[in-house]
């Protein structure tokens, strides 16, 4: 054997198989790419190549070991976990990590990521918990040809070549829908009564991808466009409003479709809710000050089920968030790329100084990662009984970050860390043309 494949490249190739098989699967979500294509056809310049690769998709796991094996497989196809997300509180009985490219080149390459929840056990009441458990017990998500590929690439340091296409195929497997439970009706039941997630984690052959995500350049079009085209969209936009600097993320999605399932034991055929398609677009990574103003102008806006009205609302709450990269990057609320527009004046050694005098042009640090409360109102949207919000508990129970990170073989990143450090380099860079460093 020879030579190994690149994990950007595996990552790619896997991406669109998966996108290949999701639309095969999913009718609308094809019909959902193509509302997507038109919207950014009415943007031209922009490359076409970044924007026909799905940014995201997700999945919901069992079991700690199914996180663990999915990590490694991940792994070789450069995504790495970055973040923890606690959706208890928002009622969601799982925590989260997004697995994605860490670096500008992977992420220039191929961005895809993919969100993955875990069950929490603990929110289960404990005669049920145990049925769960052994029900998860008893399965195993991935084809055995998966998990010899990746550990052999583990002990050699890649993928050969040869095996790249056969481990995308089988990896292919433990995505793909399943229209059988691989339980009784009865036992479905008592799960999806408990809450319709532990219905879709645990009583599946395995954790179907259940939505797929591509990048929109107008997310207000986008979401208009649904209902003219027959999709039923979420009821509102998640995350900031629409601004002149876009910041952090905004999704939408169409709700989950009702798909029939048979049931193991050949009794009456029954449905499920599971996938659906969402759109996302992306704007400036925020510092941690940035970030909690945010989320503090997030909070002043009152739940609401009509997106005219909520658009408005945040608007109105936004406008004490600066709407200038300049005035953010001033204030240290967000994070940016610098390049140089003119002649330094020698005296100048401020860097805020230069922005200033447009002598140094700023360009944002694009978000990379997920946003607690837009992914609980994504949850939300497509649960059975259609954006009933449930009591949360306070937090998962007995969960931190730090016991999460603990379950995985690989190590947890930080969202600031990898947003604050392609600004860190982008100033070393400037510091490097300029001859010194600036203040
Ligand atoms: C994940 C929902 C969260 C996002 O984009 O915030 C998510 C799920 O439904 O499993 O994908
Ligand atoms: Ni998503």
């Amino acid at each position: 054997m020879t030579a190994f494949i690149s994990k950007d490249e595996l990552r790619a190739r896997f991406c669109t198989a998966l996108s290949v098989m999701y639309r095969t699967e999913v009718p609308l979500y094809g019909d959902l790419i193509e509302l997507v294509d038109d919207v950014n056809a009415t943007f031209p310049g922009t490359p076409e190549d970044r924007l026909k690769v799905e940014r995201h998709g997700a999945i919901r796991l069992g079991k700690p070991d199914e996180l663990q094996m999915i990590a490694r497989l991940f792994n070789q196809m450069g995504m790495e976990p970055v973040g923890y997300y606690d959706l208890a509180p928002s009622g969601v009985p799982v925590h989260s990590t997004a697995f994605r490219p860490t670096t500008e080149e992977a992420l220039a390459i191929n961005p895809f990521r993919v969100f993955t929840s875990l069950l929490l056990p603990e929110l289960l009441p404990p005669s049920l918990r145990a049925e769960v458990e052994a029900t998860l017990a008893k399965r195993d998500i991935f084809h055995i040809r998966v998990r010899e590929i990746v550990a052999q690439a583990e002990v050699e340091g890649g993928v050969h070549m040869e095996e790249a296409d056969e481990l995308v195929a089988r990896a292919l497997e433990t995505f793909k829908w399943h229209d059988a439970a691989a339980v009784p009706r009865d036992v479905y039941d008592r799960m999806h009564a408990a809450h319709p997630l532990v219905a879709d984690i645990a009583a599946f052959k395995g954790p179907h991808i259940n939505h797929l995500t591509p990048r929109v350049l107008d997310i207000d079009a986008a979401q208009a466009g649904m209902s003219a085209r027959g999709i039923t969209p979420k009821q509102i936009i998640e995350g900031p409003p629409k601004r002149k600097c876009e910041i952090l993320l905004r999704q939408t999605s169409f709700q989950a479709l009702t798909e029939p399932i048979k049931f193991a034991g050949g009794e009456r055929a029954g449905s499920h809710r599971a996938r659906f398609g969402e759109i996302e677009q992306r704007g400036c990574a925020l510092t941690k000050k940035g970030h909690n103003l945010y989320l503090q102008l997030l909070a002043t806006v009152p739940p609401s089920i009509n997106n005219e009205e909520h658009q408005a609302a945040l608007a109105a709450a936004f406008q004490s968030f600066p709407d200038t990269y300049e005035e953010m990057f001033a204030q240290g609320l967000g994070y940016f790329e610098f390049s140089l527009a003119g002649a330094v004046p020698t005296s100048t050694k401020s860097l805020e100084d230069l922005v200033k005098a447009g002598v140094v042009k700023l360009s944002p640090v694009t978000y990379e990662d997920f946003l607690p409360a837009s992914a609980a109102g994504i949850f939300q949207s497509n649960l059975d009984e259609h954006n009933r919000s449930r009591g949360g508990s306070p937090s998962a129970p007995g969960w931190t970050r730090e016991k999460f990170a603990a379950l995985l073989p690989v190590d947890m990143r930080d969202s600031f860390e990898l947003h604050e450090g392609i600004q860190k380099r982008s100033l070393e860079a400037l510091e490097a043309k300029l001859g010194f460093s600036l203040e």
